[in-house]
Parts: structure tokens; sequence; C-alpha cells
């Protein structure tokens, strides 16, 4: 199989067809065994194909929105040989990624970056008066998300020279929704739209001898007959103000906005493609071409199920079934909060949910089965999601926010300005806190507690099991103020949960295992959320080694268990605090700040994740290993600490 674009560019259709062909072979074989997102990328191969074939990265650039579509360009661009180690340990990222290649030009995970991302290099290119080709690969979800309008807005008065390709397969993750998603529908199935297209391909056919078709032909040995041969665009002849607005098709709102609209072209159709993107070339204004294409295209399984192919585990090949979890497996963390979501909203009409574009992600999904007047999708747009669970808080609701840690990043205002300013009491359940090892640094979700921890009015707090998890939905939906509740992604402890949940006192840590004054030196450990798990291994650990352990399960990081926390702090002669996000600014760091103000001297032993941004990896333990969150290293530095010497301890020397 072809792996550089230079040699792409020598291939004749056919092979290009062939190339297709094997492309969606390893696409389907390889994430069966590393999962990923399978449909995004069957969806993409012609278009990625024909990009290359046109343009010539790394000095043209390519910049593709997400970037979950981008292991064709991956499979291209010299990373064939590491293809079947993406996601995995050591292996190739599953998102553009600057450092991994120079033909990954702009890095991507969130949704809705790359126009404005693209026209900045556009308006790079612009000033340093080069000429490259610049475009930007985007979905009909990205078109939900505000930031992709706030480029659209501001690209026809800063460039001259931009091609976006709206790649349109009428899906997010989910079924798209919103008014968008039923424009490029009713642009689709216009009445007027067939007999643009037959016009397109009327005026095709009128340049048997395009410039493709030309250089096609003096490489293929046989030519190219049949339905390529006479595909081809002149752009000088192009004539293309056939609906008198320069551009096929009614699609007046990119007009609107100043870019020429070519579309919708059938985004398997590879010749058309080809043509169509070599007109967009030499376009001397920014132009949108609105490419149609199916995702999940060529494996059966996929096209049937887009939801699940999306992004997927491990699968088999044969019949597209996922590959079943160990027999015991606890159930998801996101399943229960999904079915604690209906139990709330049956009782209490005060309780909606709402989503991002991600239902099935978050396990809202089952909510809206079960009660879909209660449920909202709002799109690919955190930031409209949060400032409408405002508006709705203050209609007096307890609207529920799933939306993922690393994706509520992008609402950090609304939170401050809008939630926590008014005190409006908003729910934000941030489902994957924690890792989400194969997806990588974009996706960990290891910032909210800095985040949240730092703005007046708000209650933060991660629980230890499923049962908690559904005390503190349930006290959250009896709370005045806006409330942070985060897990992490997958299964959760497999505890049982109550039928009835209560309702936790705010503030309020759980000691599950206070000191038993055997005589042994005391060692606290104060272990958050889903960190408890660890916690419960060290205390084993250091109890067979003499040591006298407490444990606590804290709940709350804001506002922290003051009394608790103080009381370990003096008694212990170490304290361990573990949590699963980064120290800078964490529970850890709660913690000190209270020792500091009550002049506590005990010294603190931080488990989390350092100062920097975590790579992808095979499963959490591979990283939790690398990184130290492990029962032998927080034994280890626990006994360093109690045989420092009493008076460096007192004077904080390490
Ligand atoms: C800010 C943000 N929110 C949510 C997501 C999760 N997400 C990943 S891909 C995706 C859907 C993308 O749909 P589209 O852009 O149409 O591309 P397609 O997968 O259909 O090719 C979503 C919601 C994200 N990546 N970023």
């Amino acid at each position: 199989m072809v792996d550089s674009p230079q040699h792409l560019k020598k291939l004749t259709l056919d092979q290009l067809q062939q190339l297709a062909g094997e492309i969606r072979q390893e696409l389907i074989t390889v994430l069966a065994k590393n999962g990923g997102h399978l449909g995004p990328n069957l969806g993409v191969v012609e278009l990625t194909i024909a990009l290359h074939y046109v343009f010539n990265t790394p000095r043209d650039k390519f910049v593709w929105d997400v970037s979950h579509q981008i292991y064709v360009h991956k499979l291209l661009t010299g990373r064939k040989g590491r293809f079947h180690t993406i996601r995995s340990t050591d292996g190739i990222c599953g998102f553009a990624l600057r450092t991994e290649s120079e033909h990954d030009c702009y890095g991507a995970a969130h949704a809705g970056t790359a126009l404005s991302a693209a026209l900045g290099i556009c308006a790079g290119r612009d000033q340093r008066g080069t000429n490259e080709d610049v475009v930007a690969i985007f979905g009909d979800a990205a078109l939900t998300n505000g930031i992709s309008f706030e480029a659209l807005n501001n690209i026809g008065n800063t460039t001259k020279r931009f091609i976006g390709i709206l790649n349109d397969n009428e899906w997010g993750i989910a079924k798209n929704v919103g008014a968008i998603s039923n424009y490029l529908n009713r642009l689709i199935t216009h009445p007027s739209y067939n007999k643009l297209a037959k016009d397109f391909e009327r005026f095709v056919r009128r340049f048997p001898k395009g410039e493709i078709a030309l250089k096609l032909a003096h490489k293929a040995e046989e030519g190219f007959k049949g339905a390529l041969t006479e595909v081809g665009l002149e752009p000088s002849q192009s004539g293309l103000e056939v609906d008198g607005r320069g551009g096929y098709g009614n699609s007046l709102i990119f007009e609107e906005m100043g870019l020429r609209y070519l579309g919708p072209v059938d985004g398997h159709n590879l010749p058309l493609l080809i043509s169509t993107l070599q007109f967009a070339r030499t376009c001397d204004r920014p132009i949108v071409i609105h490419v149609l294409t199916k995702k999940g295209k060529g494996y059966e399984a996929a096209l049937k199920n887009p939801e699940k192919f999306h992004g997927l585990g491990p699968y088999d090949v044969v019949t597209g079934v996922a590959l079943p979890a160990k027999p015991g497996t606890p159930p998801n963390w996101q399943d229960v909060f999904g079915q604690t979501m209906v139990k709330l909203c049956q009782k209490d009409n005060s309780v909606v949910g709402i989503t991002a574009a991600m239902p099935s992600g978050t396990g809202l999904k089952i909510l809206e089965k079960a009660m879909p007047h209660r449920y909202y999708d709002v799109g690919i747009a955190e930031e409209h999601a949060v400032l409408f669970a405002c508006g709705m808080a203050t209609m007096g609701f307890h609207p529920v926010c799933a939306i993922y840690s690393t994706f509520l990043q992008r609402a950090y205002d609304c939170i401050v300005h809008d939630a926590a300013l008014q005190d409006l009491p908003v729910i934000f359940c941030m489902d994957r806190a924690g890792l989400s090892p194969q997806d990588g640094p974009t996706h960990h979700g290891l910032f909210d507690i800095s985040y949240v921890r730092s703005v007046p009015n708000c209650i933060a707090m991660a629980p230890k099991d499923e049962d908690e998890l559904v005390d503190m939905m349930f006290t959250a939906t009896h709370q005045r103020h806006p409330i942070f509740i985060r897990y992490p992604r997958g299964p959760a402890e497999g505890v049982p949960i109550k039928d009835q949940p209560r309702i936790l006192e705010i503030g309020k840590a759980e000691v599950i295992q206070n000191f038993s004054n055997t005589g042994g030196r005391r060692v606290a450990l104060l272990a958050l959320g889903n960190m408890m798990s660890l916690g419960r291994k060290v205390a084993a650990q250091l109890a067979t080694e003499g040591l006298d352990v407490a444990l606590v399960n804290p709940r709350f990081v804001k506002p922290l268990d003051a009394g608790v926390t103080e009381f370990f702090g003096r008694a212990a002669d170490v304290l361990v605090t573990f949590e699963d996000h980064v120290l800078m600014g964490g529970y850890g760091s709660a913690v000190l700040e209270l020792f500091n103000e009550k002049r506590i001297t005990t010294p603190v032993v931080q488990i989390g994740w350092p100062d920097q941004f975590i790579e992808h990896a095979t499963t959490v333990e591979d990283l939790r290993n690398k990184y130290g969150l492990t029962v032998e290293n927080t034994v280890a530095r626990v006994k360093a600490e109690l045989a420092a010497p009493v008076a460096a301890k007192l004077v904080g020397v390490a």
C-alpha cells in the first residue's frame, strides 16, 4: 500500500480506487484490535486520497476538525508501518499531532477549532507573502459549534484564499441535531439540487481534457476511459456562475458570509472530488465545498450503526460485534449516571438532563429513551449548554449538564460569569474525569478540580463508588449552588446501589478507617473519588509493614472538610493525598493550603499527575505505572518521609 503523497500522485484512477479498498481493509482490521474512530475514517477515504492527490502537504496545510477522521491521512503520510500501534502505548496518536509528523500542521481533538485555526494559518501565509493552500476539513456537526461560526464570520474579510471542506454525513457521534443540520438536509434534498448536480455534470463533461484528465491520462497506460475520462474543471473556463451567485446549489448561508459555495459533491466519487478540489485550488475567493459522505462506508456493520461505530473498542471483524467485557465487570459510571437521571426525573419535576452532542458517551441516552421531554441535546456547544442550563435554573429547575471534564473546559467563562456569579443551581456531571487513555492529552480530564476550586460559590465532589455517585446526584438536586461531580470513564467499583439515595452533608468527609493506636507510626491516607481503591491497597500494604494507617474518603474538594483534614494532619506522621488529577491546584493543593493556614507541618505526599500533558496509552495502568500512581511508589515515598530527619521536616527541607 502507498504511504507517501508523492507515491499516491503517480497512481492511475484504477489504482487510486484500489488503494481506497486497501485502506478500508487496513482500517477495519487494525481497529478491530485497537479500537478507534472507524466510521468517520471509512467515510473520508476517497476525500483524503483526493486531497493528497491534489495538494502537497506538508507545504500545503490540512487542518482537520476534531481530527478523529485523520487515520487515512496518517496512512498516506509515512505512518503506514506504525499504523497497527495507533492509540496504544508508545504508538501513534489517534488525533493530529504536530510532534508526530510534519504533515500534521495543527493538533486537535476538541470540535470546532479547524476553521479558526486554518484562517489563522491563511493570515500567517498572507503576511509572509507565500502561497501554500490551506484546507480546513470540518464535519456537519462542527457547524453546531459556535467557534465555527465565529470563524465563518471572519473569513471573507481576512483572506482571499481559503478552502473549507464540509464533510457532511448527517451524523455527529449521534444523529446531528438542530437548525443547521435541517438546513443542510434541505440543501441536499432540495428539488433543484439534482437538477443542478446534473448541470454540474453536464458542465464538466464539456471539458473532456480537463487538467486532472490530462494528468492522469499521461500516467496511466490505459488512460481512464469511462466515467472519469471526461471529468475535469478548467478554472479559466469554469463559468461556475450558473446560479448567478457563484455556486451550485442554493446554499446561501456560506455565500452570505462571503464564501463561495460548491456542492453538494458525492464524497465517494474520486474523480469528481479530484476535479472539484483542483478547481478550488485556483479560486481567488474563499470557498466551501460541500461533500456528502457515508459514515462507515464499505463496512456493513458500521453503515448499519453509525453511532456505535463512530468510536468503539475492539470488535469482531466478521460480525462487527464488540468484544464482550470480562464476566463480572461492574456497570460503567456512565450507565449508573443515566439510570439515576431517570429515577431523579421521575421523582422531581425540576430535574432535566442536558448533553452537548454526547448522549451515548455520557449515558444520558438512557434518559432520552425513558423521558424524552426531560432531555436536551444542544449540539457540540458546551458554552451554550451551560448558559442554557443557567437560564433554566433561573426558572426554578435543576438542570444537569452531563459534559466530559475535558470538554467543559471550553465553557469556563460560562461557569464563572453565569453559573457561579449568579449562584445558580446548575449540576455539572463531569464524566471522563481522570484518564481517557487511548485518546490521550486532549481527552484526559485532569484539570477540573483546579478550574472549579478557584471559583466562589461552587461545590465540588467526587464519589468513591457508584452508590456514592447516586447519593451525590441526589444531594445536588437539593442544593441551591453550582455543583460539580467528577467521575471517571469505564467500569465503576461494583458495589450495590441502595434503593433510596441519601442526602450527604455538604463539606463532610467520610472516615473509612481511623488510627488504631497500636503504637506504630501513623500514616493518614486521603483518597479522593476513584483513587479510593489505590488508597485501600496502600493502606493494606502499609499495615503489613507495622504502620498505623487511617483511610479517609474526602468526598468534597470544595468545601474541604477542614475539621477532618486538620485532625488527621495533626495526628499523622505522614499524610498522603491521592487524586486522579494534576497536582497543580488540585485536591492535595487544597489540603496544603489548609495546613499552611493552620500551621500544620506534617509532611504531605501528593499522589496525582505531574505538571505536564500526559500522553495516550493502551491502558490507565500503563500510565499510572509510568507516573508513579502506584502502591509501590506511594509506599516508598511514605517510607522516605518517615525516615527523613525530624528537624529537616520542621523547616520544610526535603
Ligand atoms: C468540544 C467537543 N465536544 C464534544 C466532542 C466529542 N465529539 C467528538 S467527534 C464528535 C462529532 C463530530 O461530528 P462531525 O464533526 O460531523 O464529524 P463526523 O464524525 O461525523 O465525521 C463529537 C461530538 C469533541 N470532540 N469536542
